[in-house]
């Protein structure tokens, strides 16, 4: 590697800045071939930075054109700084000055979707992490917090709404048909949190009282199109801001609150302050266009945006080595949220499958780093699971550990000692640690070892004195740069059931019993234990971490149906299929022929006809190990035999149970009326997972009956759920047909044409790539729009094992060539889109010669970006 690569950058070389900014002037011209920014800064020597006379230097981009530089009213010549293509440096500056400064840019050029950019002709921004320096010169660090005044000017007629942070204070009209709004937020922010919106929008208003009684419009605008799309998010904005106040006590502070839905949108939303910026994917729908799955997602979405407004927003980062501060905080308060909106237990059931299959994996790969990662080349990289997903689990562990009344005294003394300030992870968990007495000294490993731990659990009984003892060692393997860790300290929640199935009453009565794991092995004694009990182990995944003990089949099969713990439940039924499918997959490679465990066919006839169940915790458990997760698991993923058993497995639990299947998609079957409550979202789940069994059987019964509800149903989760199951099937016509018809009734709506691509990409065919690559060539597939390109390629390449992992290597080369031409447009979907590659060492040695191959080419590539190339080399690592 030249020296010439970009270099990494330290979380030990932190330094607090040299300059502050107090106050913020923007003043935006909005044209159709540049744009023009001047900006009025009034800096000051930061009194904690201890280097005399430091220079200002300014955060720039090579896309900036400068064109005017003042300073206390004196314009600056060329002599008078050093420009290059990132900074600009001002020597010699006074302790107390303004700077002036005008750049010209070119949003409309801009296909990064960083910075100022336009998305269909409007207006728009994104400036996290380090958006706002391809705005204008500034100190792009979250810990220059300033207070921001905004004016844009624009054309009326073209751009009737101006949008900025805070709330309007003035506005007016000028030449040409232009008018201007000014924007002002009293609350001092970084820049990250700074928004435009100028565009031709729509408005949709409701109002929202707080618990003080101040009355806050909620605003969200949109395209004309999508009116009808609205009101699914302004109520989940309105439950998540009276929960922020019961739960958190945190109420909203600005006079307004405004939401704008984008189609062009590196990733889900964005909480910048008083004006978040939501892809429409993320905040749009209504029943005929959005599935079940998309409306919860949305729901999670708007809250957690909107819960940033505490934690990160008014508290926020000292620098983006903290980002889990702030993510892996508003996650958990997202994911609490949804839990209280919904089922606690499917909601913790869903948050555990994504930890599972991708986070772990991310953790055992080459980009594995800890969630307060010490380094990195590109911050827009490290955006991952492991700083969002795994950075909540730390923080409920800390809530279990203290329980939710210290957590809430801890976050309370957490904001208000540092609202305005730019913090890090270990003052939050200081925080925690000032009102609990706890000491997590320990603790804080969470934050900078990277891996999952590994819990070996062995036990034994002792009849004579009714004793039973539970040894749990833990491990954690090396990651890159960190071969040796540390113990962790881990909450590990158990019960014990005794022969009947109760709980057997531990301490203080109670039946399950936090177990604080502290050191590499330790062994945890039970008293009055009358018989051997069958141990629920991890109760509620009281930890991240990776539990093993040697369950039977018949203890599975035993917590299954008796644990008092609905996630451990729903675990057994995980555990005993996963132990089947491996089983099997060990037939299959040595070319035995497998046949299915009866206990797994009983175990599923008991949980569909036991009507008495929570039919939201059916629809879980009827689901198996997805391929995903199957291959986490593995040693070496064997691609064709995952997916080869898992199908085995479904086709022959829909051959066993047939009848019940059927029996449960009629009583579950829609019947008009779309209802969006958690009883009508299992029923479609049910009706949908029963009718995906039933395919699996291949018959013309079956697949009239998928025919019926791609035809008659009048909601987009019964649609789309059967077009998959047509777009899957092995009836040629009738599969092509079903997603003709789908895109003629829906080719419009740009969100629905994004699900279409994805049914297609996922879909089990021998010609998937050659489909997607012809899908490349379809007039509504858009390059330069990311929903589009995950729609398809980021769909194909993640879920789509068979089809991406040809062992031609054409799956690959598509992925490679996709990614090296995206990478000049967008580099940082193209950086996303790598991910699957970076996988390759879980694979075999034919695979892993291929998939390095395309790795080395990328990085090959003349003026790869920063962001492409740390993934890659990284992984060749
Ligand atoms: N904070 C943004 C993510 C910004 C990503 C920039 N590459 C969304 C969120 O987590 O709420
Ligand atoms: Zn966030």
């Amino acid at each position: 590697m030249s020296k010439n690569n970009p270099q990494p950058i330290h979380l030990k070389d932190y330094r607090v800045p040299s300059f502050l900014i107090d106050k913020t002037d923007l003043h935006f011209e909005l044209g159709d071939k540049a744009t023009l920014v001047k900006s009025k800064l009034s800096l000051r020597r930061n009194p904690a930075c201890t280097v005399a006379n430091a220079a200002l230097e300014l955060n720039g981009d090579k896309s900036l054109n400068l064109r005017r530089l003042v300073i206390d009213g004196k314009d600056l010549s060329v002599g008078d700084y050093e420009l290059s293509e990132e900074l600009l440096r001002l020597a010699d500056v006074p302790d107390y000055f303004t700077l002036e400064c005008v750049t010209l840019i070119n949003p409309q050029d801009n296909t990064s979707l960083e910075g100022l950019y336009q998305s269909n002709g409007m207006f728009c921004t994104q400036c996290e992490a380090e958006g706002f320096r391809k705005i204008t010169y500034y100190l792009d660090r979250p810990d220059v917090m300033s207070v921001f005044t905004t004016t844009i000017v624009a054309s009326k007629n073209r751009f009737p709404v101006l949008l900025s942070n805070g709330n309007p204070v003035d506005q007016g009209e000028v030449d040409n048909g232009r008018h201007w709004v000014t924007w002002e937020d009293p609350f001092p922010k970084p820049a990250y949190l700074f928004a435009l919106v100028g565009g031709d929008l729509e408005l949709v208003e409701d109002l929202f009282i707080t618990a003080s009684g101040r009355q806050i419009p909620l605003r969200l605008y949109v395209e004309k199109k999508d009116l009808n799309k609205c009101e699914h998010a302004l109520d989940a904005l309105k439950r998540s801001m009276r929960w922020d106040e019961e739960v958190y006590g945190r109420e909203y502070d600005l006079d307004i609150f405004m939401i704008v839905a984008v189609d062009h949108f590196n990733m889900g939303a964005m909480e910048n302050k008083g004006l978040n910026i939501f892809n429409s994917s993320c905040v749009l729908a209504n029943p005929q266009t959005t599935t079940d799955d998309a409306f919860q997602r949305i729901e999670g979405i708007v809250a957690h945006e909107y819960f940033h407004n505490w934690s990160g927003n008014r508290v926020t980062c000292r620098d983006w080595f903290q980002l889990s501060l702030k993510e892996g905080f508003t996650v958990f308060r997202d994911s609490e949220f949804s839990a209280d909106m919904g089922s606690r237990t499917v909601k913790r059931i869903e948050d555990v499958n994504v930890l599972r299959t991708a986070q772990f994996a991310e953790d055992a790969g080459p980009m594995a780093h800890p969630v307060r990662p010490a380094s990195y080349i590109e911050i827009s990289n490290f955006y991952t699971l492991t700083v969002y997903e795994k950075g909540a689990e730390v923080v409920r562990m800390i809530h279990r550990l203290l329980g939710k009344d210290l957590f809430r005294k801890g976050s309370d003394l957490y904001f208000d000692r540092y609202d305005g300030q730019a913090v890090t992870t270990d003052d939050f968990v200081a925080a925690m640690e000032e009102v609990s007495g706890q000491d997590l000294t320990q603790f804080r490993r969470w934050y900078s070892q990277a891996g999952t731990p590994r819990l070996d659990v062995t036990d034994e009984y002792d009849p004579a004195n009714n004793c039973y003892r539970l040894t749990i060692e833990q491990s954690c393997a090396p990651s890159p740069g960190q071969p040796v860790k540390q113990p962790y300290h881990i909450p590990v929640a158990v019960g014990l059931l005794d022969e009947e199935g109760k709980d057997i009453p531990l301490t203080g009565g109670e039946s399950t019993e936090l177990l604080q794991l502290k050191e590499q092995s330790q062994t945890f004694t039970f008293e009055n234990i009358p018989s051997k009990p069958v141990p629920s182990l991890l109760r509620g995944f009281s930890a991240p971490v990776k539990l093993c003990y040697n369950y039977s089949r018949e203890d599975l099969v035993f917590l299954m149906s008796h644990d008092s713990d609905g996630f451990n439940r729903w675990e057994a039924g995980q555990k005993l299929s996963v132990d089947i499918i491996q089983g099997l997959i060990a037939d299959y490679r040595a070319g035995r022929e497998g046949v299915l465990d009866s206990l797994l066919v009983d175990a599923f006839r008991k949980v569909l006809s036991d009507r008495s169940l929570d039919q939201a915790m059916v629809a879980k458990v009827l689901l198996l190990p997805s391929e995903a997760y199957l291959g986490e698991l593995a040693e070496e993923i064997d691609v064709e035999a995952i997916h080869n058993v898992r199908e085995f497995v479904r086709k022959s639990l829909a051959t066993q149970l047939q009848d019940l299947f059927m029996d449960c998609y009629r009583r579950n079957r829609s019947t008009g009326g779309y209802e969006l409550n958690a009883e009508a979202v299992a029923q479609r789940r049910l009706q949908n997972l029963s009718l995906a069994y039933l395919m699996t059987l291949n018959t013309p019964a079956v697949l009239k009956l998928a025919q019926e509800q791609f035809q008659n149903a009048d909601n987009m989760t019964d649609t789309l759920s059967a077009l998959t199951q047509l777009a899957n099937c092995e009836f040629v016509e009738e599969r092509d047909s079903a997603l003709d018809a789908f895109y003629q009734r829906w080719h419009d709506d740009s969100l629905v044409v994004n699900q279409w691509f994805s049914v297609q990409a996922s879909a089990a065919r021998d010609d998937a790539l050659e489909q997607v690559q012809s899908l490349l060539e379809h007039s509504a597939f858009d390059f330069k729009n990311p929903n589009r390109v995950r729609a398809l390629i980021g769909v194909f390449c993640n879920q789509n094992s068979v089809g991406f992992h040809r062992l031609d290597g054409k799956g690959y080369r598509f992925l490679s060539d996709q990614i090296i031409k995206l990478d000049a447009m967008n580099p940082q979907i193209a950086s996303r889109l790598l991910t699957p590659l970076t996988r390759w060492k879980k694979y075999d040695s034919e695979r892993k010669k291929l998939m390095t191959a395309e790795l080395k080419r990328i990085l090959d590539t003349k003026g790869l970006s920063k962001d492409s190339f740390e993934v890659a080399s990284k992984s060749l690592g």
